[in-house]
Parts: structure tokens; sequence; C-alpha cells
């Protein structure tokens, strides 16, 4: 059955906010190398690289229910940070968000009475679970170390071991 073109307004917007968050990630990786931190630097690319599956995996989804992909307008992102726990917390602040529209978004289509999407949406549901888990002990862990050169060094070290998950695939 097609989606009904209320829903698929919203999973444009849905599309939108994914790609935002991307471009969010992007910027924040240019400013960790810019501020020599190379580890988060690798964090937040592949952090860009999630965020731009996830839109592909609604893009899909939109195509395969027969609804109309309408991309839009992206902002410039905020670039004023002053230090890496700063960035980490825009990130915590962000995912929050993007949690809220998750939420929403599942919400409707209960309403709407349209199961596939809300199948799709339990993907996303979990997914930001981890996220919002993984950023808060990155926000605590900056938290705690401070301003100590030497733990931020290690730190940075630490996030520049993570790989990409198979969650991040658009199937
Ligand atoms: Fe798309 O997972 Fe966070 O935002």
């Amino acid at each position: 059955m097609s989606i009904r073109p209320k829903l698929a307004e919203a999973v444009n917007n849905q599309i939108q906010l994914e790609f935002q968050s991307a471009y969010l990630y992007l910027s924040m990786s240019a400013w960790f190398t810019q501020n020599n931190l190379p580890g988060c630097a690798h964090w937040m690319h592949l952090q860009w690289q999630e965020e731009t599956q996830h839109a592909l995996k609604l893009f899909k989804f939109l195509h395969d229910r027969g609804g109309n992909v309408v991309l839009q307008a992206l902002a410039a992102p905020n670039e004023q940070y002053s230090t890496a726990l700063d960035v980490f917390k825009s990130v915590q602040a962000h995912e929050e968000l993007i949690t809220s529209a998750i939420n929403d978004l599942y919400e409707v289509a209960i309403q709407e009475k349209d199961l596939p999407l809300q199948v799709v949406l339990q993907w996303f549901i979990n997914e930001q679970v981890e996220e919002e888990s993984q950023v808060g002990e990155i926000v605590d862990q900056f938290t705690m170390i401070g301003s100590d050169g030497p733990s931020v060094y290690l730190l940075d070290r630490q996030l520049a071991s993570r790989t990409a998950t198979s969650g991040s695939s658009t199937n």
C-alpha cells in the first residue's frame, strides 16, 4: 500500500533532519581536525557517514512505498566551540532533539495505522538509544578529565579506534 501524502511529508522532514545531522557532524569533524584532535575528528567523520546512511534508509523506504522524495535546504552549522566537551555537549543536545522527532513521527505512524513505517522507525528508536548512550559516555569522560592535556590526548586516541557499525547500513 502506498504511503499517504501526510506521512510522506513527515518522512521527508525526517530525511532533512538526518542530512542536517550529517552536515553538523561533518563540520564538527573539521573543527576537531583544525584543533589537533584527530581521534575526535575521525569519530565525527564516522558519525557523518552514519547519519547519511540514516537519511538514505528513509529515502529508500519512501521510494519503496511509492512516495516522492523532496530534499530540503540544509542550514549552515554553528562552528563556535571552545572545547571538545563543548562539541560533544552539542551532539548530546542535538541527538535528544532527533530522538523527539523520531518519537513524534512514530506516534503519527501509529495514528495513521501505517505498520511498515512503524517497523522502520523501530530501528531508528533503538539507534537513538544507542547514540544517546554513546555520546553521554563521551560527555562524562571529557567532563571528568577537564582540561588535563595528557588525559585529553589519551581520550582522543581512544576515540580514534571507533569503527563503522553494521547498524549504519541502508538495508
Ligand atoms: Fe540519525 O541517528 Fe542520530 O541523529
